[in-house]
């Protein structure tokens, strides 16, 4: 009792004044504290343990996990008042922080377990860099082999070192990510490969699980939840969570969905293919996407928008982020903030709602995009004289 009375004062206040008593004291402190952490479960479960009850999964199938998910939901600080919106709260849901660095191990986890569940000896996509990343280290854990077929030049370069490094057969294709999607259609429909592409829908079950984190976070859907638009799986993915966490009873609105395209990348917003789609947020590049459909329904059953941001915008909003929030994402990711900056300024958000922004992937991903502003690199004397100049003081 003694001891237990004493638990609530940090351990340095509470020694005693007389060397034996304080040595017990200690011992006893460690013990109970040893015995609180045992209570507290400290395992970190992916997507599928967590979501099971959601997702096409039985016991029979294996579970090849990385303990993906469960992202943090960061609440902007510096965004709302820059742009007048004090009156709303805006959260980055950071799928950066990943095991592969971005939202795609959600689907990944998902396609790999699957695949294996039916025997499949190997997988193959094409990508624009994070779900290549991605199912190749998926594959690795599984022992499966892995085929990726990349658009030449157009990927940044911490994605295709993770390819790499984690042990994919890498084939860089001389054209654009479309033209690797098409390839990878026909070769897997004609070979014993599995496609982990968004096509499959693994990928879109383990994707929604994000919204569902979002609901739990946030007690229920919020009002507004702003994505950036490749390939158009993910918003997919995100309306078919909330619409399915809403119908079990588990969250009670739904928000409306607001998607952004690269304008040099915008085909949904056009309204028609992109043969040679643009923009510096490469994981973005695609101009014919293949769940379109899922997009369209997203923003019309939702009441939402697909709009489209410059790349200016994009990396506004990519530095902002950066240097005023603290949160290092990639350019395709900023597209998301940018079009909440755009829709702002257009007075489009209601007082008091909450706006959700998916950060997909980390800034880490793509580091001669993140080294291509007027960042000096060089080197000074190791003097008081030459730093103290250097700083500017
Ligand atoms: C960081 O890796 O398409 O609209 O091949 O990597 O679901 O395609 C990546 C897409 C947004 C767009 N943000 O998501 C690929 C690929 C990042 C991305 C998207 C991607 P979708």
């Amino acid at each position: 009792m003694r001891v237990k009375s004493k638990m609530n004062f940090p351990l340095t206040l509470s020694l005693s004044p007389k060397g034996e008593r304080e040595y017990e004291w200690i011992i006893c402190t460690m013990e109970l504290a040893m015995e609180q952490v045992k209570k507290v479960p400290v395992k970190k479960i992916g997507i599928i343990e967590r979501y099971q009850e959601f997702l096409p999964v039985t016991d029979k199938t294996p579970i090849i996990s990385l303990n993906e998910g469960n992202t943090p939901l960061i609440l902007a600080e510096a965004l709302p008042h820059e742009i007048d919106l004090s009156d709303v709260k805006i959260y980055f849901k950071f799928e950066g922080l990943n095991p592969t660095g971005s939202f795609k191990d959600r689907g990944m986890t998902m396609a790999v377990s699957k695949a294996m569940e039916a025997g499949a000896k190997s997988i193959m996509c094409a990508s624009t860099g994070n779900t290549s990343a991605s199912a190749a280290a998926f594959a690795s854990r599984c022992k499966m082999k892995c085929f990726v077929l990349i658009p030449e030049g157009k990927i940044a370069k911490g994605k295709l070192l993770q390819a790499f490094r984690y042990g994919a057969k890498v084939i860089i294709v001389k054209g654009n990510f479309d033209s690797a999607l098409e390839l990878v259609k026909e070769i897997t429909a004609t070979h014993p490969i599995q496609i982990v592409n968004s096509v499959n829908p693994y990928r879109i079950e383990g994707q929604k699980t994000a919204a569902f984190e979002i609901c739990d976070d946030l007690g229920d859907a919020p009002d507004y939840h702003a994505i950036p638009v490749g390939n158009a799986g993910n918003i997919t993915a995100y309306w078919r969570g909330y619409s399915e966490y809403k119908k079990a009873g588990r969250s009670v609105t739904l928000p409306k969905m607001l998607g952004f395209q690269a304008s040099g990348s915008a085909p949904i917003v056009l309204n028609q293919v992109v043969k040679n789609p643009e923009t510096i947020a490469t994981a973005i590049r695609i101009g014919n996407p293949a769940s379109w459909q899922g997009a369209i329904q997203a923003r019309d059953e939702s009441g939402g928008i697909i709009d489209m941001v410059t790349d200016e915008e994009i990396t506004w909003a990519y530095k902002f982020i950066a240097e005023r929030e603290g949160v290092f994402a990639e350019p395709a990711s900023a597209a998301a903030v940018a079009g909440v900056i755009k829709l702002a300024k257009k007075n489009y958000f209601k007082k008091g709602s909450r706006i959700v922004c998916t950060l997909t992937g980390s800034g880490l991903k793509d580091p001669e995009f993140a080294l291509s502003f007027d960042d000096k690199m060089d080197a000074v004397e190791p003097t008081m004289k030459a730093v103290l100049t250097a700083i500017g003081l």
